[in-house]
């Protein structure tokens, strides 16, 4: 295994809320072309939740149709880039098969880190959504503890249909609720600026942003649903790319 120093590779990159669902071949190859390109260039690779639309792990096995993105994964990992997954509130079963077998680092929930100087916040974000009410509802049925029993103790083809339509039912909450629920509360992300982060980076909201907070002292992202984030560490910059 060659060193990311070894092949002057250096930038970071942050993605989030692919949300690829099986039979959507083409959107698995957009992401499997991404994630070759971080191969190409970066040292690490944050992947901020809800890349797949619903996962579920079995002791055994896991769901066939995403195999590809999981390579890519792996060759991700075995070229020495540094991966990480936080969980959306989609793929919060996203666990030992990453951690394990593909040797992906996976955060249940969000996680600080520092590049060079700069201190960071990295969230899914949907906990920064205060006001969604009924969001939380859905959340809370999704992880339910029961439901999760049952989902590993009947056929798989069971497990995936069911998932797949509350998986629906989530992502249609969130495309439809107003404006002003999608937003996330102000309260609750200078709350975590205050904590004396330079870089706040979320997902979830499917909006690309990019804006400062707490009187200018926090830089504030939002990944979109196909763009990225890149950190160019040579050049101290960031930008967003498709
Ligand atoms: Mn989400």
């Amino acid at each position: 295994m060659s060193s990311p120093a070894e092949r002057d590779r250096s930038d970071v990159f942050f993605a989030a809320d692919t949300h690829l669902r099986p039979g959507e071949t083409e959107e698995q190859e957009r992401l499997i072309k991404f994630l070759q390109f971080v191969q190409r260039e970066g040292r690490a690779l944050y992947l901020l939740g809800d890349i797949f639309d619903y996962w579920f792990e079995y002791k055994t096995a896991v769901l066939r149709c995403f195999a590809p993105v999981l390579e890519a994964l792996r060759r991700l990992r075995q070229s020495g880039v540094e991966v990480h997954f936080l969980h959306g509130n989609h793929d919060f079963a996203v666990g030992a098969v990453f951690e394990e077998d593909l040797d992906v680092r996976v955060h249940p929930g969000p996680v600080s880190i520092e590049i060079g100087e700069t201190s960071l916040y990295l969230t899914h974000g949907d906990e920064l959504c205060r006001d969604d009410w009924a969001y939380r509802i859905i959340k809370r049925l999704m992880r339910n503890r029961v439901l999760n029993w049952l989902f590993a103790h009947i056929p798989v083809d069971w497990a995936t249909r069911i998932g797949s339509t509350i998986a629906g039912a989530s992502r249609r909450h969130v495309e439809h609720k107003d404006q002003e629920r999608m937003a996330f509360s102000e309260d609750a992300l200078e709350e975590v600026a205050r904590q004396g982060y330079d870089v706040i980076i979320a997902a979830h909201a499917h909006e690309q942003a990019d804006r400062m907070i707490l009187e200018g002292k926090t830089r504030f992202f939002v990944l979109g649903q196909w763009s990225y984030l890149r950190y160019r560490e040579g050049e101290g910059n960031w930008q967003f790319d498709e």
